[in-house]
């Protein structure tokens, strides 16, 4: 499988990533090197600290990184892999001792870790797109946990977002997008939001339009890749995830859950929630949550994250985790209440606030930091990488490796 992985998207954050600008560099700033210049000094039979090659392990920028990547910039890699990098070659009076001659870098520190922070200055320039879509019986709370999504404090980091502004009653898949910022980073959050799916009489086939949505973002995807032209960068509309509310019954799933879940599964990362979960006592959503995963495993449902695509075992055991404590039982509100002395977004009940972003209450939050914190970046990836790649080798085969496509299909989109 990894050969088909584009560098680009290597290495992905499999820890909660830190707030990118977290000891960021600017770019003039004349950090001192890593290395003391009495070690640079001893010749190359004892290499500085910095020489030795910098394990790229799963984690996401560091303090370090950026100490090293304002370094390297002005030393020696400047020119070449930091092309276009606003930060000057080697200042004057800065530290000479330090080889920056090419083919010299045996001598001295190369600069590999400063990949990760190359990275982190295009990413931030771009921006990134991020699509979230949600599935359910009509009345399981989905326009309301879209809300709450944006409400909740991931609108707070959205500059302009009117607090009273309501996703319209959906009677058409329709999509809502965000642009949100945070240390500098753009991203430009999505949800889709789909219609009464399996409200009618005959259920057979409801999800068909939602799997239509999803093709046809890939097909849109996939024209853009081919064109002899291509963009430098390809808007990206493509359904990162689909959170499927349950009912919360309390008795098990029902056939249309395990016939979507197991249709859709192969072609979008499917995040089961259970709905409304406020409804259910403590012990009864235990109880239900255990269910619903043993039917889900019996059914054969590969939900996300799929065991198949742990990466190591530090990801499986990170992964088990997860697995073990979903479907998040969820609750949704857009209204907010005053809490001890704090704004909170919350349901009224005769016998008090069931608080939606309390872990305490509900597991509204973890859902968030999953969606956002901890898997955006692997959810992108297993799009493109297995999604994306099955849709894209069916299709150009379909066509005998030609020209993808020739259908007006994809104009179709509400987008
Ligand atoms: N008890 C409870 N009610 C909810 C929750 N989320 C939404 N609702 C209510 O359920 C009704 C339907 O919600 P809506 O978001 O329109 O559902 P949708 O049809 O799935 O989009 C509304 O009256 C909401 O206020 C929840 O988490 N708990
Ligand atoms: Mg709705």
């Amino acid at each position: 499988m990894s050969d088909i992985v584009p560098p680009e998207v290597r290495p992905k954050p499999a820890v909660p990533a830190k707030p990118p600008n977290v000891g960021a560099a600017s770019p003039s700033s004349p950090f001192s090197p890593p290395v003391p210049p009495s070690v640079v000094s001893t010749g190359p039979s004892v290499p500085p600290p910095s020489a030795i090659p910098v394990l790229i392990a799963s984690h996401g920028p560091s303090h370090s990184n950026s100490h090293s990547a304002s370094h390297s910039i002005g030393h020696g890699l400047g020119h070449s892999v930091g092309h276009g990098a606003a930060h000057p070659p080697a200042p004057s009076g800065g530290h000479t001792t330090h080889s920056s001659t090419a083919g010299s870098t045996l001598l001295g520190y190369i600069g590999i870790d400063t990949i990760i922070e190359q990275m982190r200055k295009k990413t931030m320039k771009t921006g990134f797109d991020f699509n979230i879509m949600v599935v359910g019986h009509s009345g399981l709370g989905k326009s309301t946990l879209v809300n709450t999504l944006f409400k909740s404090q991931v609108s707070r980091k959205s500059a302009g977002w009117p607090r009273d502004e309501k996703i319209p009653k959906t009677v058409e898949i329709k999509s809502v997008s965000h642009v949100i910022e945070e240390g500098g980073v753009k991203m430009k959050l999505t949800v889709v939001d789909t219609p009464g799916f399996g409200d009618q009489i005959n259920n057979d086939n409801c999800w068909e339009p939602i799997s239509k949505y999803i093709n046809e973002q890939f097909e849109k995807f996939l024209k853009e890749e081919v064109n002899i032209t291509r963009k430098k960068r390809i808007p990206d509309t493509r359904v990162h995830c689909c959170i499927y509310f349950i009912s919360p019954t309390g008795h098990s799933l029902r056939q249309l859950d395990i016939e979507f879940m197991k249709r859709l599964s192969h072609s979008v990362n499917i995040i089961p929630v259970i709905a409304k979960s406020d409804t259910m006592t403590t012990e009864e959503r235990q109880e239900f949550k255990q269910r619903v995963r043993k039917e889900l495993e019996m059914g054969g449902i590969e939900f996300y994250p799929q065991k198949e695509f742990d990466d190591d075992m530090e990801d499986k055991s990170d992964n088990d985790k997860i697995r073990e404590t979903m479907p998040f039982a969820v609750v949704g509100s857009d209204k907010e209440y005053q809490v001890n002395g704090k704004r909170v977004l919350g349901r009224k009940t005769a016998w008090g606030i069931v608080e939606v972003e309390n872990p305490n209450h509900c597991e509204f939050a973890q859902l968030r930091d999953f969606l956002i914190r901890s898997h955006l970046q692997d959810l992108k990836e297993v799009t493109h990488n297995i999604h994306y790649e099955t849709y894209r080798a069916k299709r150009l085969n379909e066509n005998g490796g030609l020209h993808p496509i020739s259908s007006h299909d994809t104009q179709e989109s509400n987008l």
